[in-house]
């Protein structure tokens, strides 16, 4: 990994880049894993690269989501797998969800490899690689576990490309996305659509989980149905809206 200065002022961007090249370099990460990162690089930029109080608020419902879930799953891809495998265990491990790999550009090597690259992590079990199931899609992201995706009552999809998202919908899964671009399908079409980056959200979203581990039922649901993703994707919008506003005063 090429050596980043840690007084660089772009340090955690270039950091979190080299992560990425590092995970096609060992083969976890798919090379167009690294268009997908430019883009959300992009987008993170026009929003100031922070956490904003909308996706504050949409990581909040998205933490009430998973403890209230019966069956709840984390979709891994190669970028995430790269990008924040320990926050995705940590994740797992306090709303007591399942890992599952489920790749676009899928191939078994890969999938066993994301597999292993999380046990090494600190993973117990992470499903996806006996592919026993298919979502009604005509590309590899339609291979899934009948006990992981397949019968999942919630799924968070950190960095999706749409498709998937769309129809896990349309078969009454309630899926939270991760998803630096407002304007994709994804974002959407999601149920929850956190705009934020991964390397911010999951801890996120994970510490306020367990701010809630003294909530009932009542409370998590009242979050929950208060919720509304339309009016939050506006929000993210405004945003970078805002943003360029200021940023073009500046210029002059
Ligand atoms: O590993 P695979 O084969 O499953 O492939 C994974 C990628 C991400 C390559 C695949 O799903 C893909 O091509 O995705 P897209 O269509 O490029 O969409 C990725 C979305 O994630 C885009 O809207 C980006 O803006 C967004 N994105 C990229 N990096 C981040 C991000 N969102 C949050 N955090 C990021 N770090």
């Amino acid at each position: 990994m090429t050596d980043i200065p840690q007084d660089h002022p772009r340090y955690l961007s270039l950091l979190t880049r080299e992560r990425i090249v590092e995970g096609v370099k060992v083969g976890i990460t798919s090379m167009q894993g690294l268009i997908a990162q430019g883009r959300g690089e992009c987008f993170d930029y026009l929003l100031g690269e922070k956490t904003h109080q909308f996706a504050t608020e949409s990581e909040r419902v998205a933490a009430a989501m998973l403890i209230l879930a019966e069956h709840p799953i984390i979709s891994v891809n190669g970028n995430t797998a790269a990008l924040v495998p320990e926050q995705m265990i940590r994740l797992s491990e306090i709303v007591s969800a399942s890992l599952e790999v489920n790749l676009f550009h899928r191939t078994d090597e890969r999938v066993n490899r994301i597999i292993d690259h999380l046990m090494n992590n600190g993973a117990s079990e992470v499903l996806g690689g006996k592919g026993d199931a298919n979502l009604p899609l005509s590309h590899a992201r339609g291979i899934v576990d009948k006990n992981g995706i397949f019968s999942a009552d919630v799924v968070l999809v950190p960095l999706e490309d749409g498709d998937r998202c769309e129809t896990l919908v349309g078969m009454g899964k309630k899926v939270i996305t991760i998803d630096l671009n407002p304007l994709s399908r994804t974002s959407r079409t999601a149920t929850v659509s956190i705009v934020d980056n991964v390397v911010r959200a999951l801890d996120v979203i994970a510490d306020a989980a367990l701010g809630m581990q003294d909530w009932d039922r009542e409370q998590l649901v009242k979050l929950v149905e208060s919720y509304d993703n339309k009016v939050n994707l506006k929000m993210s919008l405004d945003a970078i809206n805002e943003n360029l506003r200021n940023m073009a005063n500046e210029v002059l």
